[in-house]
């Protein structure tokens, strides 16, 4: 029988900066997911990717003095980028898209011309308040404060000739989609999207820009490039071969049965995405979750307020499992979260370290001292193991009953409780006193086995969340890889009679809080003032500038000026240059008659104080000092710095 298809994807990433944890978040929790779909059987398609057009990019691209696709090139694929960080984090996404690959390109290109065809796209001319960071235009009732709604930074007037779509027509069936369906979830976003956009009345969306050129070219207008998000949202279905020949399985996945998004972008993925797939006559994605943001000890996290952490400092200080798991135990995935490394070393440090990891490494020692690795087949029940067998025959069914409601972080806590009680029932049974008793070596073996087989069922359903940490435990416990499946989860006594285990490296070393708590804090420590980027200067640009030595014939004060000195050049030419220079506080006119100076000699005459300059004088300053570049007077007037 082939197996039921299953589409899930993350948002694509702006490779604009480096991820943080916030992005490595969402793409864990999506991974978890995907994960646990494939145990189940269902024949999963795991999309992530990365969202590269906009003017953003170009803009930082050109601060750079490198091309656009240079900049991308780097972010996504140069060491320590967004590919790198996921094969770290042990992310088994099976399909990664960026939105510069050509297909994709032509793609959009298609539909757009699609939309336009079909009347749904039309050409106006857009006057509103444009937010150059997130890459959108405003009006003016929709600011909050008078600055951007989403990201709260200062927004600019600006007009364009552009594209439209006809967002307005869908406002009914999207309305109802979002109140008559679970489209979206969790249901709370349901109302901020119905009553600040729907009904606070939906306007046509600007879909194309023509004040930059890093996008998707209008290939039937050019000039115009096609808006960002819309680009960006028909990812989930080029990556599947729409309208391309790359790949040939959108009839087998789409529609997605969901798009993981975070909360700011739930506005562009519930409104704006199924009202262009309405207009391209396309079945709708079966649902949009929206999850929460991790804020950093209570503050938002962004790159300005220098308070971002880092998924790599982190995974290489505790091990990429220990991060997978904090991130989707510690935090209910629709709500808000807040990140302090408190938190993070004290979950490790509870649930990995000293609930789970100890329960392995002590249940695999005692079968070790008491029978040598190997368990004799013989058993003695006892009611004793009745609550223990009972929970961990259950716990599958309640953890997919919570990963099917997309609420990882209780499917955790669920799976938790059985580790928990499994360290009790070796309290409860002491299997070193039942040890000190030849006649009681059988009940011994079935202690040992009860809780091998907890662990069994625990590691299994723990595998979406740390996968590589579930390897180990199988193997210590004896565990080979028919017997931990999904389908045995489900009940209890599938490990071999004889099973044997191995003594295996300790799996969640525990951490001194308070030593870690400094370290962390001064591996933090903010950084050096930023130097100001400076664009680079290409050589072409360089040899523009023309470089000449000059002789000083006079200097003088200019009047009513306390900055200005006036020099007369003899620059070679033989008509004396006049140049006016700010350098009078640093020195006296008389000090420089006669010095053997450099000037830029080709800019354009410019007026200082009523009299005219032609060139600057060159100069090197640095913390309120100021030297002249002198040099030996030998070199004659004229010569050109090279
Ligand atoms: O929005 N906590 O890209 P992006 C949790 N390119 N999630 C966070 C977060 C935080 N602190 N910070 C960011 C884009 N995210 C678009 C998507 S999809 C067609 C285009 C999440 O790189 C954020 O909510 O700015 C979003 O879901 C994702 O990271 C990508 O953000």
């Amino acid at each position: 029988m082939s197996k039921k298809p299953f589409y899930i994807t993350t948002p694509i990433y702006y490779p604009s900066d480096k991820l943080h944890i916030g992005h490595t978040y969402c793409t864990v929790a999506t991974d978890a997911m995907a994960r646990y779909k494939r145990m189940c059987g269902y024949d999963v398609l795991f999309l992530t990717g990365t969202d590269e057009h906009g003017q953003k990019i170009e803009e930082k691209a050109k601060a750079k003095g490198i091309t656009p696709q240079q900049f991308v090139d780097d972010i996504v694929e140069g060491k320590g980028g967004i590919l790198d960080l996921w094969k770290l984090m042990n992310i088994s996404n099976d399909r990664f898209i960026r939105t510069t690959d050509d297909y994709h390109v032509a793609a959009i290109q298609k539909i757009f011309k699609k939309m336009y065809d079909k009347g749904d796209i039309y050409k106006g001319s857009y006057k509103g308040m444009y937010c150059t960071p997130c890459e959108s235009f405003w009006t003016e009732s929709q600011l909050v404060d008078g600055k951007c709604p989403d990201c709260g930074r200062e927004v600019h007037p600006a007009e364009e000739e552009a594209y439209f779509f006809r967002l307005s027509k869908y406002a009914q069936p999207v309305r109802d989609l979002l109140t008559q369906t679970d489209f979206l979830e969790p249901k709370s976003r349901v109302n901020e999207m119905v009553n600040n956009f729907i009904d606070a009345g939906l306007e046509d969306l600007c879909v194309s820009r023509t004040s930059f050129t890093w996008g998707v070219p209008v290939d039937f207008d050019p000039g115009h490039v096609v808006y960002v998000w819309v680009d960006a949202l028909f990812n989930y279905t080029t990556a599947l071969g729409f309208m391309n020949d790359k790949y040939d399985d959108f009839e087998k996945y789409w529609p997605a049965d969901v798009h993981y998004v975070g909360k700011e972008i739930v506005r562009f993925h519930s409104i704006i995405w199924p009202a262009m797939l309405m207009s391209m006559e396309m079945p709708l994605p079966k649902k949009v979750f929206g999850h929460g943001w991790l804020n950093f000890n209570g503050e938002k996290m962004s790159k300005s307020r220098g308070n971002v952490v880092d998924p790599y400092l982190l995974a290489e200080r505790y091990g990429v499992d220990a991060l997978r798991f904090f991130l989707m135990r510690t935090f209910p995935f629709g709500s808000d979260g807040n990140f302090t490394n408190e938190l993070l070393i004290s979950t490790i440090n509870t649930d990995l370290a000293n609930d789970l990891g100890n329960l392995v490494s002590r249940t695999v020692a005692m079968v070790i001292k008491y029978f040598g690795g190997q368990l004799p087949v013989e058993r003695e029940a006892d009611p004793l193991d009745d609550e223990l067998v009972a929970m961990a025959a259950a716990l599958r069914g309640k953890y997919a009953e919570f990963m099917d409601a997309y609420a990882p972080h209780s499917a955790l806590s669920e799976t938790f409780k059985l580790i928990s009680r499994a360290n009790k029932y070796i309290d409860e049974n002491a299997p070193w006193v039942l040890a000190k008793d030849e006649s009681k070596k059988t009940r011994l073996a079935t202690v040992m086995y009860n809780l091998l087989d907890v662990i069994r069922i625990a590691a299994t359903l723990l595998v979406p969340f740390i996968p590589g940490s579930c390897e180990k435990i199988f193997c210590q416990i004896g565990a080979s890889s028919d017997v931990a499946t999904w389908e045995n989860a489900a009940e209890f006594g599938k490990l071999p009679l004889d099973v044997t285990v191995v003594k295996g490296e300790t799996l969640f070393p525990r951490i001194d809080m308070n030593k870690e708590l400094e370290e962390l804090e001064k591996l933090s420590a903010p950084p050096a003032p930023a130097v100001p980027e400076v664009p680079a200067c290409s050589i072409d640009d360089f040899a523009k500038v023309r470089m000449q030595v000059c002789k000083v014939l006079t200097c003088e004060n200019v009047k009513k000026s306390e900055k200005l000195l006036k020099f007369t050049l003899d620059d070679g030419s033989g008509t004396p240059r006049q140049i006016l220079s700010g350098i009078a506080k640093f020195y006296k006119p008389e000090e420089l008659i006669g010095k053997t100076i450099v000037a830029i000699t080709n800019l354009p005459p410019r007026k200082m104080m009523g009299q005219e300059s032609n060139g600057m004088i060159i100069s090197a300053e640095k913390d309120g000092k100021l030297n002249l570049l002198i040099l030996d007077d030998a070199i004659p007037a004229g010569a050109e710095l090279c």
